[in-house]
């Protein structure tokens, strides 16, 4: 794949087969003198970074939370715990990384060490970990054993390092930053390759009743530096938190947002590495990206959300909510609202006291993975006919490439694509995809079939689509579909273009 410059200002090329102009920025100022259709210009340009691409395109990445409130039976440790509670007896990371991957994970991300400061690696800098436990003989490394299981079964690996440590005496204080980049040096200099360092929010007290300023900016320079092709997410400039851990996104998912801190000298130095801070901004409402939205901005950066929910009740493995695990309609559920709108599902999946993934969670994964795949193996579009009133490259929307993608002419923001099937199909689900490598551009779509009296009757409709977007309807029988683009940033590019049948069950 190219390889882009992070050069913030914004150069022209040609893409070769489609011949259309194109600007192409991972963030953007706004000036005073932008009007709004520069606005929006430049807003259509923005782009993903390729860490920010290659992690889209994961879909969906398991979460493991496991530590030592898996033995005390607590999501959030005070730090006071004794290390030789941790005694996983059968811990098998090669299970779990196994049943996630069958199920359609992507990638995996550990909490190397939650809020209770307890942590899974045998660290220098803190005696409060696995070494100070008498699993494995205090030899044990978790984080080596999941991140081996990771490469083994050629699945991403990522490190989950809580900011909040309410053990660390030195926690509120300047060396607590210290202790910090010490940790996170060892997690990304001892473990091969690490594709996502995630910080969660969470900035409380430590041991000695102080909080904490984290040194977030060291923190995302010795990243770029020691794993350059790692996304930081949450507390982090690549990827940020949905706003929720219910597993439900937005219906108008933008990934291009306003920032409010686009420091010119910060990005002019660090202008190779891809942004070094995390965009401000509200990053809660209904809709971070539409016109009214970024009219007011002071910058624009590619920055996509991650929808993080777990499988139970809670983070930790608890007993009492075996019988609470999400069941596999719910989890399709989840699917079709982070996934399908527009985000990572980051699912967890949190092992038991034994070490290992329990058969609840299993029982339901597998019940997922095979509804998913009964439910994608076919896109019902196959074989069709597609025509558009005014662009190219028609077909390549049901040619299953998403390199491949079909645009307007000119500089038509609106189009209407005619699908022919080859013979009448039942289907309830639409699913689109937009071509991000060229920027998130449609903002209104409607869906249409021609019914049996000859009359176009709308089924779907939707706002943003971005990589992906899911939409599930009544089920129709049709052989004529029509999708139109209403309203879009700049030329619309449709990547994919799919309709399938979800049984309810
Ligand atoms: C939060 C933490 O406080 C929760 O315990 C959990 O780890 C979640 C994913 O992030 O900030």
């Amino acid at each position: 794949m190219r390889k882009r410059s992070f050069l913030i200002l914004s150069f022209p090329f040609i893409l070769s087969s489609y011949s259309v102009a194109q600007e192409k920025y991972n963030y953007v100022p706004i000036t005073e003198k932008n009007t709004q259709k520069e606005i929006i210009r430049k807003a259509a340009n923005v782009v993903p970074s390729e860490k920010q691409l290659q992690w889209q395109k994961l879909e969906m990445i398991a979460f493991f939370h496991f530590g030592i409130n898996t033995y005390t039976d607590k999501e959030w440790g005070d730090g006071t715990e004794d290390p030789k509670l941790f005694n996983p007896k059968k811990l098998d990371a090669e299970q779990w990384v196994s049943i996630i991957k069958d199920a359609g994970f992507k990638q995996v991300i550990l909490t190397t060490k939650h809020h209770d400061g307890f942590c899974l690696w045998p660290t220098k800098v803190t005696q409060h970990s696995v070494k100070s436990s008498d699993w494995k003989d205090s030899k044990g490394d978790v984080v080596k054993e999941v991140s081996e299981a990771c490469r083994k079964f050629n699945i991403g690996f990522g490190v989950y390092l809580s900011p909040w440590d309410r053990n660390a005496k030195c926690y509120g204080t300047n060396a607590y930053n210290d202790f910090f980049v010490e940790q996170l040096t060892e997690l990304l200099t001892q473990y091969g390759k690490i594709d996502e360092v995630w910080f969660d929010g969470a900035c409380g007290e430590g041991p000695n009743g102080k909080k904490q300023v984290y040194d977030f900016m060291r923190w995302y320079a010795l990243i770029r530096k020691l794993q350059p092709q790692a996304v930081i997410a949450i507390m982090g400039p690549d990827v940020r938190w949905v706003g929720t851990e219910s597993g439900k996104g937005r219906i108008t998912e933008w990934s291009v947002i306003p920032t409010n801190n686009m420091d010119q000298s910060v990005i002019a130095k660090n202008s190779q590495q891809g942004l070094i801070y995390k965009p401000i901004g509200d990053m809660t409402g209904q809709d971070l990206g539409g016109r009214d939205i970024i009219s007011s901005a002071k910058g624009l950066v590619w920055y996509p959300a991650e929808t993080d929910v777990s499988i139970r009740p809670g983070w930790f493995y608890h007993s009492s909510e075996d019988l609470k695990v999400k069941t596999p309609q719910q989890l399709m559920d989840i699917y079709f609202t982070s996934v399908g709108m527009n985000s990572v599902l980051l699912l967890n999946i949190p092992p038991n006291t034994d070490g290992r993934i329990s058969e609840y969670d299993i029982q339901s994964l597998n019940g997922f993975k095979s509804w998913l795949g009964k439910t994608f193996e076919n896109n019902l579009a196959q074989g069709a006919l597609v025509k558009s009133t005014n662009g190219n490259h028609e077909m390549s929307i049901i040619d299953n490439d998403y390199q491949t993608y079909f645009t307007t002419n000119g500089t038509d923001t609106t189009t209407t694509i005619d699908i022919l099937l080859p013979v009448e199909r039942t289907f309830n689900v639409l699913s689109l995809q937009e071509n991000i490598t060229l920027g998130q551009r449609v903002e209104n779509f409607v869906f249409e079939i021609l019914d049996k009296n000859g009359t176009w009757v709308q089924i779907a409709s939707g706002t943003t689509i971005g990589y992906k977007r899911l939409i599930r309807f009544d089920t129709v029988t049709a052989k004529n579909l029509r999708l139109k683009i209403l309203s879009s940033r700049l030329n619309p590019t449709i990547s994919e273009f799919g309709i399938y049948y979800y049984r309810t069950r």
